[in-house]
Formats: C-alpha cells, sequence, structure tokens
C-alpha cells in the first residue's frame, strides 16, 4: 500500500456504507486518508500501513463520518414559483385540477422559458448552496420545464454551470418528456416527435444528458409514449428512470424495469408485482417524502413489498416548485423514516451507496471504500439515528469533496 496521504482524517466513528458490511459498516476509531481527490485507507486507524506520511492531518475527535450524501432526484432548475398555487391548493384545488387550468407544470414552463441563464443560475444556485449546507456532495439535476429544444438544453448546460462553480458532483437527466407543452396540446404526437428525433439527439451530441426521464401519469405521458421516447434513450446509449405510478396506478414500475431502467421513482401505488419486476431488474427504488407530504398523500409507496422483494431504496428531495419545494435532503431522510416507516440504516443507504446505485455511480461514489471519490460528510453527533431524528437541526460539521 502507498503510504503519502494528501490528507488523514482520524479518530473518528465511520458509517462507510460499505458492500458487505453489516447495517451502516460501522468502524469506532476510524480513519479516512485520501490522495488525489480518492480514498486510498477507510477503516480502523489500527490497520493504518507503518510509516505513512501525510499533507494534513485532521482530528475528528469522535465525531461520525458518512459518505457525502446524495439526492438522486432534484428538478433543481426553474424559473418563478408556484407559491399562488400553493395558496389555492389551501384553499382546495387539487394538483391536477391546477394543472388542467393551465397551471402547474405549464406555469413553471412559461416562466423558464422567460429566464436568461444568470437568472436561471442564480436562483438555482441558491437552493444548491442550500442543499450542499446539509451534507450534499452530489446532486442529479432535471430537465424538463424547457419542453422545447432550446430550453431543455439550456437548463441542462446551467446545471452543468452550477456543478462547475462549485465544489459539488452534478448528475444530469433530460426529461423533455415532463408533459406535453401548451402549443402541442392538439398534437400530442408531434411533441413526442420532437423529443425523439430532436431533443434527444442533440442532448445526446453535446454530451448533456447522463439519463432520460419521463412522467408516466395521466396528466403527462402514456405506457406507449414512454416506450417510445425509452427505445429513443437506449438508441443513444442513455439510461432511463421513470416518474412512475405517482398520482394514478399505471404499471410504470414494471414498465420502468422491463427497461432495465436505473430507478423507478415515487411509487406511491406501485403494487407488489411492480416492486418484483423491479428487484428482478435491479431498478431501484427512489422514495420521495417531500411530494407525499405536500401533496398530502394517503397512499404510501408499498415499501414492506420493495424490502421483501428485495429492491434497494434511494430517498431524495424531489425539489421542485410544486409538489415538493424543499431543498433539505436531512427533512426529506426524517420523512422517509416517519412517513414510509424506512428505518435508521435504509434512510441512510437511501442517501449514500442506493442513491449512488439509483445514478448508476455505485462504482465511484456512495461508500466510504477504497477507490472512491473522497466525498464526506463530518456530524457532530454521537449516534446515526440523530442524523434521521433531528428535523430542523442541521448536525454537519464539516462537508468534504474530493478530499477538500
Ligand atoms: N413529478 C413531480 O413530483 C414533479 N414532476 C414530476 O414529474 C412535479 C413537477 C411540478 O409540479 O412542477
Ligand atoms: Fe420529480
Amino acid at each position: 500500500m502507498d503510504r503519502t496521504f494528501d490528507r488523514l482524517w482520524r479518530g473518528g466513528r465511520l458509517a462507510t456504507l460499505s458492500h458487505g458490511a453489516p447495517g451502516l459498516g460501522l468502524v469506532e476509531g476510524g480513519a479516512v486518508a485520501s490522495r488525489g481527490g480518492r480514498i486510498v485507507f477507510a477503516g480502523a486507524a489500527s490497520s493504518l500501513p507503518q510509516g505513512w506520511t501525510a499533507g494534513e492531518v485532521v482530528e475528528l475527535e469522535g465525531r461520525l463520518v458518512t459518505p457525502g450524501l446524495i439526492d438522486c432526484h432534484t428538478h433543481l432548475v426553474f424559473g418563478g414559483d408556484r407559491a399562488d398555487e400553493f395558496e389555492m391548493r389551501r384553499q382546495g384545488a387539487t394538483y391536477e385540477q391546477i394543472a388542467q387550468a393551465g397551471g402547474g407544470i405549464a406555469s413553471t414552463v412559461r416562466a423558464t422559458r422567460k429566464a436568461d441563464d444568470a437568472e436561471l443560475a442564480r436562483t438555482a444556485g441558491n437552493r444548491l448552496d442550500r442543499m450542499m449546507a446539509d451534507g450534499v456532495t452530489t446532486v442529479e439535476i432535471k430537465s424538463g420545464y424547457g419542453l422545447d429544444l432550446a430550453t431543455e438544453l439550456r437548463m441542462l448546460r446551467v446545471a452543468r454551470g452550477l456543478g462547475a462553480s462549485r465544489p459539488v458532483e452534478i448528475v444530469t437527466t433530460l426529461l423533455a418528456a415532463h408533459v406535453v407543452p401548451p402549443e402541442f396540446k392538439a398534437d400530442r404526437a408531434a411533441y413526442l416527435r420532437t423529443v425523439i428525433d430532436q431533443i434527444i439527439p442533440a442532448a445526446a451530441a453535446e454530451g448533456l444528458a447522463d439519463a432520460v426521464d419521463a412522467f408516466m401519469e395521466t396528466i403527462a405521458f402514456n405506457a406507449g409514449e414512454v416506450r417510445q421516447v425509452f427505445a429513443a434513450a437506449k438508441a443513444h446509449g442513455i439510461p432511463v428512470k421513470l416518474h412512475a405510478d405517482q398520482i394514478t396506478a399505471g404499471g410504470g414500475a414494471a414498465l420502468a424495469a422491463e427497461f432495465g431502467a436505473l430507478s423507478a421513482d415515487h411509487l406511491e401505488r406501485t403494487d407488489a408485482a411492480g416492486a418484483a419486476a423491479m428487484a428482478k431488474a435491479g431498478t431501484v427504488a427512489v422514495l420521495l417524502p417531500g411530494a407525499f407530504f405536500v401533496l398530502r398523500d394517503e397512499h404510501r409507496p408499498p415499501v414492506e413489498a420493495l424490502r421483501a422483494a428485495g429492491v434497494p431504496m434511494a430517498v431524495a428531495t424531489d425539489c421542485n416548485p410544486g409538489t415538493s419545494p424543499l431543498v433539505s435532503l436531512q427533512a426529506a431522510m426524517t420523512f422517509a423514516a416517519v412517513q414510509f416507516g424506512l428505518s435508521v440504516e435504509e434512510v441512510l443507504a437511501g442517501v449514500t451507496r442506493e442513491a449512488a446505485r439509483a445514478l448508476g455511480r455505485l462504482d465511484d461514489l456512495g461508500t466510504l471504500e477504497v477507490g472512491k471519490a473522497c466525498d464526506l460528510a463530518i456530524w457532530d453527533v454521537e449516534r446515526p439515528a440523530e442524523l434521521v431524528y433531528w428535523l430542523g437541526r442541521n448536525s454537519l460539521y464539516s462537508r468534504v469533496w474530493r478530499g477538500r
């Protein structure tokens, strides 16, 4: 083993989340060493190699170290907000009624098309800064409020730019199949052709999309349409994921599994057969308690069936202006435990290892293991459960991205 480290953290408790280790993979008296932004040692300090040298040694003083948190489902880039609709919903209007009246996603599309790049970057950047303060080191960002070639690509470029200007990794997802934009209402097939023949190829050519997503829902796209979008993504070698079974049961989980999707997200109305199909395909269930909370949904995702089938479960904010104006992944963690019944271990795995899996990035993110990116969250807590238990208390002591 090479014994020169850029930095060594020691004297803390590690939750490695590593493969094969039981539970959180806890290590007492642990140390983590980095070189060139990667982890070159993670384990008990007593098994550090003899004769090591480090550019810097950081004493953890008993603090807890976890992998940097990963928010694997956000719609962080958008124009305006929808506080007016929030008030309408408080007076009894439903999300679908507002959408049918031209509000909802369509109103954010209008605001996003109007906003210039600087405005989109500024507002999304503010949200991103807040997320990072929660210990988040990787954020997935979707397009889907442009719904035309120019604005969809613009959203993805702005998202990529946020990563270039901050110590955080941004993973981008093309969600041109979010809803049919107003100007195509009379001819949905024509919009679908635009997505398939223009937007997906252009995003692929510019390398702007790490994945392609779709919203399969009565107010959005049906199964046949989603199949066409997924086939086009696959033809360009881009992995897929799906907003599935959120408001209505539509067989979304099974469809996602059929295409070998990285993840199927929401799943409030997924049945046991859908869960079984996901298990077989290795598709991750991304649970989004923020939307469940804001919509006052009464259907929980089938956590017991997912668990019984062995489906990996991730937890994310779904940060978006309509159904989940939530910028705190820590809050989503508490909600996932309280509302969905996840254990502390499941929640912590869900924002680290399983979130990395949902992004197709388990090879270099999500656990404290040699060879992975040295992305750490260091917490002022005694027990891991405190990270899930507190609501609105940020226990982050420091955040490390790529070893810094
Ligand atoms: N699922 C959601 O929760 C959001 N989009 C989606 O596909 C809602 C987006 C919005 O209302 O703006
Ligand atoms: Fe979403």
